[in-house]
């Protein structure tokens, strides 16, 4: 049977005047019910509370908390579902409070991306992230429980309990982290590979639901699942795309960002999501016709800086510009607007990542090293060519012509 929630926000009660605030709240409520529908959960409807601060037992103020409880006894409500993180208390207080399970926005997108995975490494990785997201709360769990079984130092039945469980945690955690460093380990060999046969990469990242994999499969004739959900893709796939250039290049696409993206979720993934980081160019994939594109945009920005992708060449895809209105369509500067759906814009995306994928090229430097510094000189022989070389008062003063990844890693001798 099809659980039944109530989603439940506070709203700073000192912003509450400011409509920024409550359409951004209505907003951020908008994508945690499609979040939970995709679940397969059923929205009765929303509580918004405006509160100075959030409370450190309840989140929500006491009366509210009581309100919810019969709203919720009386509409046959199973699940509360908050939209920010809630401390473990705060969860537990809750539940006790309501009699109904309570969940947070972390654990929604926790759960689905558990429905979801289906690779073994997919599947690694979430488990990952719901661990590292359980092992603190079951050590809250802990405390109070040794309290409930007796004077501090004596162990509560439910503490022995706690321990096995918590070191069973860890166990597993350990585990999972040395399968993915494999994989991990494998990737990069795959990857340097790639990288020695001059094959070019280019990642597509963007707000789940922009679009990608339907630009991934017009731009690969692959066939990727698409779907109007979230979180349709979560394992990484990777194709040919064939460039105007006829440059070898290849396309990879991934799991979606979403705001207020679990930090834990971002860690697991980073085995995935590596790829991104080390690939040639980032095709940031943007739905244009959404009204909230701009706070998508920013939300995928986020994640790249966290991922310290920022740096990286990236080119901003409007899509879905089928949608919109083709006088504002037009108006589009400085990106590439495309429509997946109907094959408009495509060619000129690919002459830009053409343009924009100058697999390394050679560059003219000059550096200046002390004279201990030897492993340098032989990865410039190794990687370049080294034009002159002569000691100038005490240092060793070089001229190459180098690959930019090479540059790039001795860039703090240059001159
Ligand atoms: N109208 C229109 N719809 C599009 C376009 N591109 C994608 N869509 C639709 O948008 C929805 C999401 O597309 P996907 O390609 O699954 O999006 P995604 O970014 O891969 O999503 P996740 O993998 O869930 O993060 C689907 O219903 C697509 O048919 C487009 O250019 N125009
Ligand atoms: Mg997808």
């Amino acid at each position: 049977m099809k659980q039944r929630a109530l989603l439940v926000a506070v709203r700073k009660s000192r912003s509450a005047h400011s409509r920024g605030a409550r359409s951004q709240i209505s907003d951020s409520l908008d994508e945690l019910q499609a979040l939970a529908f995709t679940a397969g959960i059923e929205v009765l409807g929303r509580e918004i509370q405006a509160r100075s601060e959030t409370d450190p037992a309840l989140f929500i103020g006491r009366g509210k908390a009581d309100q919810l409880q019969q709203h919720a006894q009386k509409a046959a409500v199973d699940l509360l579902i908050f939209d920010d993180e809630l401390s473990p208390t705060q969860q537990r207080n809750l539940e006790r409070q309501t009699g109904c399970g309570v969940l947070d926005r972390t654990q929604l997108i926790l759960s689905l991306f558990a429905q979801r995975a289906r690779t073994r490494e997919g599947k690694l990785q979430v488990e990952l992230a719901q661990l590292n997201y359980l092992r603190p709360r079951l050590t809250g769990r802990g405390v109070e429980l040794s309290r409930l079984g007796g004077g501090i130092g004596t162990r509560g039945p439910g503490e022995t309990k706690l321990e096995t469980d918590r070191r069973r945690i860890v166990h597993r955690i350990a585990r999972i982290r040395r399968e993915m460093d494999h994989v991990r380990a494998q990737r990069q060999l795959q990857r340097e590979r790639r990288h020695e046969t001059a094959v070019s990469t280019v990642s597509l990242v963007g707000y789940t639901n922009a679009g990608k994999s339907t630009l991934f499969n017009a731009l690969t004739t692959a066939s990727v699942p698409v779907a109007p959900q979230l979180f349709s893709t979560l394992d990484p796939t990777l194709r040919k795309l064939q460039l105007p250039s006829r440059r070898p290049a290849l396309l990879s696409d991934t799991v979606g960002f979403i705001r207020k993206l679990p930090h834990t979720l971002v860690t697991a993934f980073r085995a995935t999501l590596e790829e991104v980081v080390e690939s040639d160019l980032i095709l940031h994939v943007v739905d244009r016709s959404n009204p909230r594109f701009l706070e998508q945009e920013e939300a995928v920005e986020q994640v790249l800086e966290e991922l310290n992708a920022r740096a990286k060449p990236i080119l901003r895809v409007y899509n879905k510009v089928d949608l919109m209105d083709s006088e504002i369509a037009l108006k589009i500067k400085d990106t590439v607007a495309v429509s997946a759906l109907t094959g408009s814009g495509l060619e000129r995306l690919l002459e830009r990542i053409d343009e924009l994928l100058v697999r390394d090229p050679l560059i003219d430097c000059l550096f200046e090293f002390p004279l201990s510094e030897g492993g340098a000189l032989s990865l410039i022989q190794r990687r370049g060519r080294l034009l002159d070389q002569r000691v100038v008062s005490g240092m060793l003063r070089v001229h190459a012509l180098l690959p930019q990844s090479v540059a790039l890693k001795l860039q703090s001798f240059r001159l």
